[in-house]
Parts: structure tokens; C-alpha cells; sequence
């Protein structure tokens, strides 16, 4: 639970203090093909795994893909991988 906390207090200061490219910045960049910063369902096509965790992703559900999005996911990921490091 505290490990939760601070991984969750570290997104939140990492995007207050305006780093340039997150993990979810570098995939917008890859897959975004008309330019508006976002990863719609059918760009999503184009990474397998982001695909299939589209609607899971797509947290408010207005069917595109912010970094920001991208970013909290990976983040839940990480930390879901580590059951030891509580
Ligand atoms: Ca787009
Ligand atoms: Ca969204």
C-alpha cells in the first residue's frame, strides 16, 4: 500500500515537473500518424500489445490514447511485476 502511494506520488511529480518524453510520449510519437498527439484505435493497430490493451488503456473512454494514459498504465504494469517489492 505505501509502495503504491509513492510510485503513484512519483507519476504525479514527474508530469508536474514537465519532463519532455515519458514511455507514453515516446509511443504517441511512434504511432501517431495525423499528427493530433494522440493514438486512435486504428493507429493502435499498429503495436500488437497496445492494441489489445486499448480499451483498458483508454481510461476516459473518448476511443483515443493520450501519453498520459499510456504512462499510468505502464506504470500499474511495473509495479505489478514486482510482487516482491512491497
Ligand atoms: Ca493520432
Ligand atoms: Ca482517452
Amino acid at each position: 500500500m505505501k509502495t503504491f502511494i509513492i510510485a503513484a506520488a512519483l507519476i504525479v511529480s514527474s508530469v508536474s515537473s514537465a519532463t519532455p518524453a515519458t514511455p507514453g510520449d515516446v509511443k504517441v510519437k511512434a504511432l501517431d500518424k495525423d499528427g493530433d498527439r494522440m493514438i486512435s484505435l486504428d493507429e493502435a493497430k499498429a503495436d500488437a500489445d497496445l492494441y489489445a490493451r486499448f480499451n483498458t488503456l483508454d481510461t476516459n473512454k473518448d476511443k483515443k490514447l493520450d501519453a498520459g494514459e499510456i504512462d499510468y498504465k505502464a506504470s500499474g504494469m511495473n509495479h505489478g511485476k514486482n510482487p516482491k517489492n512491497k
